[in-house]
């Protein structure tokens, strides 16, 4: 669905800032366009002298590209980290390791797929080529790939594998190129190697069929005294928007953000629509991994996109959050981490902390030295997959006559589908929607979506339960976006209320639900 009239601006006024050009895209030739970055409504340049006001209602009316609505409906992402650290146990290579060190047993690409798909994963990101450079397709502009290996005689192409089991088995697809090489001889020279690069992005977006996700991190370890490379990254994008329009580029890309920390939490106030400046670059390269030993486990802001954020930003964009976390503590498969998995009842804390924060998790299972997800991480995945089942099958406000403003919409709460949604009739920027249950039950998770179509804008929200004559709360939140989950002590009552006490704009929503966790989801007291 397109935005309202209010984001199409004139023509002459979509154009980037020059400070967006110069200081956030690092600009070359040929660069992407302005319309080939953005899509009509995920974008909103805010009028110089706007009152704060105005500003709020430009927010209200930023939605998502159709390509970032459709990865935020995957809710679950899969990551396969494997490569040359599995072989050298380590997190990050430095670049020198011999690839007769890389020899996979019985890789299995489709165990892989069959292993995520199973878990409730919708889309899968390999890391083609980590920091250490090598690359896990035959590469034609480097012998440090796979064709230099003894594995399958030089013959192999693990891109190939995952890439032919995620089609197969119909699952997105996406390919993690690490801007950060040190392997290449190019790397430091920076003309050479953003060719380098743009060559082998290439073959990724050209050989390998659909790709749904583009990955750039920004980890980069060369300091000072290392070579100093400037990623051409405009020219990057503008090559997988040409080959690869519907997949989206994240992290140091225009589409999905980092969400800044990879502890698997996201913030409890998630804002999609943020200040042009988060899509800033050196900042996202600031805050990521320097070295190793530190692993960025909270890099976040609390505030990234509050009235308060917005409204001194010159332009406005939809740039959601994806969170990145290990099922191990780290990326790549450790034989010594095997009882280290994090458990279903631990990735459930995690799903509802990610997804039910408006965002997408980006769960990480790296297949060890055989080539195998192993087995622990297959029990763990599928126990949570069994939770998650068990505690979203029974939507407990089923059934109930619903009161309160806009009544005549509100079938659209409990119909299951997405695209119907609840607003109240005016411009409201409150309402409350009161519940009768049919009898009464006992609920401690609280789910809230909003049509992201029609732009994010809840601001806070209570529920209340009746107790006796008086109404009580049982929990209270801030942002929805697509998804908002709230888990709290168990309550026992037949009437509950939703307030939305604030809202940028007449609040919508698609759903909302009331579940009850099982006992195994319980996280063990610290
Ligand atoms: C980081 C990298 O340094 C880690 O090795 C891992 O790939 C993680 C997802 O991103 O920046």
């Amino acid at each position: 669905m397109e935005g309202p009239s209010t984001n199409r601006l004139p023509q002459k006024t979509r154009q980037p800032l020059p400070w967006l050009l110069a200081g956030c895209l690092w600009l070359a030739q040929p660069a992407a366009s302005f319309a080939q970055l953005y899509a009509p409504g995920s974008y909103a340049t805010i009028p110089a002298g706007s009152t704060p006001a105005a500003v709020v209602q430009r927010a209200a009316h930023v939605v998502p590209a159709p390509r970032q609505l459709r990865w935020q409906q995957l809710e679950l992402t899969g990551f396969l980290h494997f490569g040359m650290n599995t072989f050298t146990n380590k997190e990050w290579g430095d670049g020198t390791e011999s690839p007769s060190l890389f020899n996979p047993t019985s890789l299995d690409a489709g165990q892989w797929v069959r292993t995520c798909k199973a878990g409730g994963i919708k889309q899968v990101i390999i890391t083609a080529k980590h920091h250490d450079g090598f690359c896990l397709w035959p590469s034609q502009y480097t012998e440090h790939s796979v064709k230099s290996s003894p594995w399958k005689g030089g013959k192999g192409d693990v891109v190939r594998e995952v890439a032919d089991a995620c089609h197969a088995q119909g699952m997105g697809f996406g390919v993690y190129l690490s801007p950060w090489d040190r392997h290449s001889p190019y790397f430091g020279d920076s003309a050479k190697y953003n060719n380098y690069f743009v060559n082998q992005l290439t073959e990724l977006l050209t050989n390998y069929g659909r790709v749904d996700e583009v990955w750039f991190d920004g980890a980069n370890g060369e300091g000072p005294t290392g070579r100093k490379q400037v990623y051409d990254f405009a020219r990057w994008y503008a090559l997988i928007r040409k080959l690869q329009p519907t997949a989206v580029i994240a992290v140091m890309g225009p589409d999905v953000r980092w969400v800044g920390t990879e502890s698997g939490y996201g913030r409890e106030t998630e804002w999609s629509v943020v200040p042009l400046d988060a899509q800033r670059q050196d900042k996202v390269a600031a805050n990521s991994q320097k070295e190793v030993a530190f692993a960025p486990k909270n890099m976040m802001d609390a505030d990234l996109g509050s009235r308060a954020k917005i409204a001194p930003a010159p332009a406005l964009v939809w740039y959601p959050a994806e969170i990145d976390v290990s099922i191990r503590p780290g990326w790549f498969y450790h034989p010594a981490e095997d009882d280290k998995v994090k458990t279903p009842a631990q990735l459930l804390d995690i799903y509802n902390s990610s997804v039910g924060r408006n965002g997408v998790l980006l769960l990480n299972l790296p297949p060890d030295k055989r080539g195998l997800i192993a087995q622990p991480d297959i029990d763990h995945l599928k126990g949570f997959s069994k939770l998650l089942a068990d505690t979203y099958a029974t939507n407990l406000l089923r059934g109930s006559t619903i009161s309160g403003l806009g009544a005549t919409q509100t079938t659209a709460l409990l119909d299951a589908s997405y695209r119907t949604y609840w607003t109240t009739p005016g411009r409201d920027t409150t309402a409350t929607l009161t519940f009768a249950l049919p009898k009464p039950q006992t609920f401690n998770v609280l789910q809230l979506q909003e049509n992201i179509t029609l732009g994010q804008r809840i601001e806070s929200f209570v529920l209340e339960y009746k107790s006796g004559a008086a109404w009580k709360t049982a929990a209270t939140g801030t942002t929805v976006g697509y998804k908002r989950i709230l888990t709290f002590a168990p309550v026992q009552a037949q009437q509950v209320r939703l307030r939305i006490t604030s809202s940028r704009l007449n609040p919508t929503l698609s759903a909302i639900g009331l579940y009850r966790q099982p006992a195994e989801a319980a996280l063990p007291k610290p």
